[in-house]
């Protein structure tokens, strides 16, 4: 039987952004096409987009239909919701200490080649339960759906040990399964070089490939494989070896490539064809042109550069003028990045790497989900997609890197449900209280 039935209409939308349809990542000047109309309306059946438009035609489609639940946007600025295509969502403890040695002058990778940085967190993390570590990334996870996300990448990285790498993968995947954000998984076992490999590096390079790459996919935990391809960490060799296995055990690949030192890893990008390429501060136009030719989106992070006071910004502009996609992420981290919200990514995004608002807004949306492997059910307002949605207290798009450092999110819709209501999490979806206490009683 057909179903004659919108479960919510959402009406009154002063300025609809859809990212128009599609599910290839944009570069050049489609970074700046929107696609954004006056006086929008989305209806929504199952989950999914039925009707999206100029409020007058979606409501000449919906002639006959019952609707359950509509919602009025009073005039405001409605996107499709946030992708964070780059986070390391799940880890233990903070490292609040490096501030003082940042102040000092230390940079991020003498505190790691210190045994601090990765490492301090990689204790931490062995330490803590799976409960605890669910505890505390599902704060994360609430915080970043308060922020607009709805769907986020989580990289493994802090376990080192197959046992321990596992356990944040399995964090991973519950919170997918028990909270309203789509959790998408990449294995990263070469974050950094555990202590106890030090002279033997080469030994657990073989580990990743013939223990670790082989179990994760044996149970299914990892859709993506990520390096740390920077000096003192992998090398372009070893990244090589470790990307190459995983893509043929069928992994998707990406590469954390020219972050800090120029090493030739956005050249390695394009040679392995990865997804995508992530920091890229110190990439070459050699490195961006075999990047272009790959196809392979960069994932720009302008939170991390800005955290680490680097001296320079990835040239975001120039890879847009080559042909790179562009997407952005808020690198979510207890280090280099530790902030869970895109929108402070936006400002960054407008004001340190010269994106317009609506590239911006491109480089969240469809480029990042398709940075994820998600292109062809969000990133984008059209029929048949996810009804994953933000209804901004604004009434422009230039408003939300304009006005910065607070969140502008009023409702947020995830996969046909209202989740957030009013700027706060919505209690029938689950229990914000609860998950806020156990936040804090993680950190502590
Ligand atoms: O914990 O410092 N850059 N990995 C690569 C990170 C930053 C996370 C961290
Ligand atoms: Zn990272």
């Amino acid at each position: 039987m057909e179903n004659n039935k919108i479960d919510l209409l959402i009406h009154n939308i002063g300025l609809l952004i859809t990212m128009q349809e599609g599910d290839k990542p944009r570069t050049g000047s489609s970074m700046s096409g929107v696609g954004d109309l006056k006086n929008g309306a989305i209806a929504v059946q199952d989950g999914k987009i039925f009707a999206v438009g100029p409020e007058e035609e979606v409501r000449a489609q919906l002639a006959g239909m019952a609707i359950t639940h509509e919602l009025d946007a009073e005039g405001r600025l409605v996107t499709p919701g946030l992708v964070d295509p780059h986070t390391h969502l799940v880890h233990g403890g903070s490292r609040e200490n490096e501030l003082s040695l940042k102040l000092k002058g230390v940079s991020y990778l003498d505190i790691l080649a210190q045994g601090g940085g990765i490492l301090s967190t990689v204790q931490a993390t062995r330490q803590a339960t799976e409960e605890e570590l669910f505890l505390k990334a599902k704060g994360s996870l609430d915080t970043m759906l308060l922020y607009g996300a709805t769907t986020v990448e989580a990289k493994s990285g802090y376990g080192l040990t197959l046992a321990d790498e596992l356990k944040q993968l399995q964090v991973a995947q519950k919170l997918n399964e028990s909270h309203p954000v789509d959790v998408v998984s990449t294995f990263m076992g070469a974050h950094a070089m555990p202590v106890e490999y030090k002279g033997r590096e080469e030994e657990y390079v073989d580990v990743i490939i013939h223990e670790m790459l082989p179990e994760v996919k044996r149970r299914g935990l990892a859709e993506f494989c990520d390096v740390f391809c920077e000096h003192g960490v992998f090398t372009i060799e070893q990244s090589r070896r470790i990307l190459s296995a995983a893509k043929e055990l069928g992994f998707g690949i990406k590469i954390h490539a020219d972050e800090i030192e120029p090493m030739g890893g956005a050249e390695l990008a394009g040679e392995l064809e990865c997804i995508s390429a992530e920091h890229l501060l110190a990439a070459s136009n050699e490195g961006f042109a075999a990047m272009q030719r790959a196809g392979t989106v960069a994932v720009c992070l302008p939170a991390t550069s800005f955290n680490l006071r680097a001296k320079n910004h990835a040239r975001a502009r120039t890879m847009i003028e080559v042909g790179v996609p562009v997407a952005l992420s808020t690198d979510y981290n207890p280090g280099s990045s530790p902030t869970e919200s895109m929108q402070i990514v936006m400002t960054l995004g407008c004001l340190n790497l010269g994106l317009t608002p609506e590239e911006v807004l491109t480089a969240m949306t469809i480029n990042a989900a398709y940075a994820i492997g998600r292109a062809d059910a969000v990133g984008s307002l059209e029929v048949g997609k996810q009804a994953d949605i933000v209804v901004f207290n604004a009434y422009n798009l230039a408003y939300l890197p304009y006005h910065f450092g607070i969140n502008h999110v009023n409702t947020v819709v995830k996969k046909g449900e209202v989740v957030v209501s009013a700027g706060c999490l919505c209690s029938q979806a689950f229990d914000s209280s609860a998950a806020g206490a156990a936040h804090a009683k993680a950190v502590r």
